[in-house]
C-alpha cells in the first residue's frame, strides 16, 4: 500500500514540486490549492507521469469551516494520511510599518497562520493515527526580521513558534515535526507579493541563483526518508549568496 501526502498550496512552487517530487517517489498525493483548474491539470500530469493516484482538494484555508468539512469528508483510503505539508502562504506588498495595507495583513496572518493551524487541527487524527510527519513551511523570514517585512516576517516567527509547540505537544503521539525555512526562491512568491508586477519580482532575485521549487521539494523528501527514530526538526535552506534574511552577496 502506497503513502499518502498532503499539501496545501499545491498548485504553484514548494507546494506543486513536492506534488511532483512526491509522486515520482511512489506516494500517493492530496493537493490543496484554490485554483481548481490547476489542481486538475496536476492531477493529470503527475498521474500519467508516475502512475499513482492523486486527490485535488479545493478550498481556502483561510475557511475553517470549509477546511474542516473538506478534511472530515475525506473517504478511505484517503484518510490514512502519512505526512502532512503545511505549505500554503504569501506575502503581500513590502511597506514601511506606517504605510502597509491593513487587509494585507489580515490577509497573511489569515493565510499563513491560521490556515496552517485549522489544516493541521483538522489533520490530526489522520496523523495521529499514522504516527506521521508534519513539515512546516517558514522561512528565514521566521528567523531574523528585515526591513518593511514587518507582519509577513510576524507570520513566519509564528509559524516557527507552532513548529516549536506542536513539536512538543506531540512528542506523546510519536509525530515528527519538521520547520522548512527557505530564503530566495523563484516561485510566484514575489509576483503575488508585488501584485503582479513582473520587473520588481525579478529584481529580488538579481545577482544571485536563487532557489527552485524543486530544490526545495527534495530537502522536504529527504527529511521524510530518515529512519523512524530520526528527525530533523528545524532546517534553514539558503541560496549559496544569500547568509540569512539580511545579508547577500550580489554579483
Ligand atoms: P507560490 O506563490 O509559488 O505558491 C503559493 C501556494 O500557496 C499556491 O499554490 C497558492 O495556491 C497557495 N495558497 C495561497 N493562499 C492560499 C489559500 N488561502 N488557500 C489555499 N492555498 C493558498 O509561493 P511559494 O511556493 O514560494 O511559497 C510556499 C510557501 O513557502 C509559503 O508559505 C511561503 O511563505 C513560503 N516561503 C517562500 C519562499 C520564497 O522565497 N519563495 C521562501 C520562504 C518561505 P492558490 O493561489 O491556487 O490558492
Ligand atoms: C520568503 C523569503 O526573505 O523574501 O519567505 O521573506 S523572504
Amino acid at each position: 500500500m502506497r503513502k499518502i501526502v498532503f499539501i496545501s498550496g499545491a498548485t504553484a512552487g514548494f507546494g506543486k514540486a513536492c506534488a511532483e517530487k512526491f509522486a515520482k517517489e511512489g506516494y500517493d498525493v492530496i493537493i490543496n490549492g484554490r485554483r481548481e483548474e490547476r489542481l486538475r491539470s496536476i492531477k493529470s500530469e503527475i498521474e500519467t507521469q508516475y502512475g499513482i493516484s492523486v486527490l485535488t482538494l479545493a478550498f481556502d484555508v483561510r475557511d475553517r469551516d470549509m477546511v474542516f468539512e473538506k478534511i472530515n469528508g475525506l473517504e478511505e483510503p484517503w484518510r490514512k494520511i502519512n505526512v502532512l505539508i503545511n505549505n500554503a502562504g504569501l506575502a503581500l506588498g513590502r511597506d514601511y510599518f506606517d504605510d502597509a495595507d491593513i487587509d494585507d495583513w489580515d490577509t497573511m496572518i489569515d493565510t499563513n497562520v491560521k490556515g496552517l493551524l485549522y489544516v493541521s487541527k483538522a489533520l490530526m487524527p489522520f496523523l495521529i493515527a499514522t504516527k506521521g510527519h508534519i513539515l512546516n513551511l517558514g522561512s528565514v523570514a521566521g528567523k531574523e526580521v528585515y526591513d518593511k517585512g514587518n507582519v509577513y516576517c510576524a507570520s513566519k516567527f509564528a509559524v516557527d513558534a507552532i513548529s516549536k509547540s506542536m513539536r512538543i505537544d506531540l512528542l506523546r503521539h510519536g509525530i515528527k515535526v519538521t520547520a522548512i525555512n527557505p530564503g530566495a526562491a523563484e516561485t510566484e512568491f514575489s509576483l503575488v507579493r508585488f501584485n503582479g508586477d513582473e520587473e520588481k519580482a525579478r529584481s529580488v532575485y538579481n545577482g544571485l541563483q536563487p532557489l527552485t521549487g524543486a530544490d526545495v521539494a527534495d530537502v522536504i523528501y529527504y527529511c521524510t526518508t530518515l529512519p523512524a527514530h530520526v528527525c530533523i526538526n528545524d532546517l534553514v535552506i539558503c541560496p549559496t549568496r544569500q547568509a540569512d534574511a539580511i545579508y547577500f552577496n550580489r554579483k
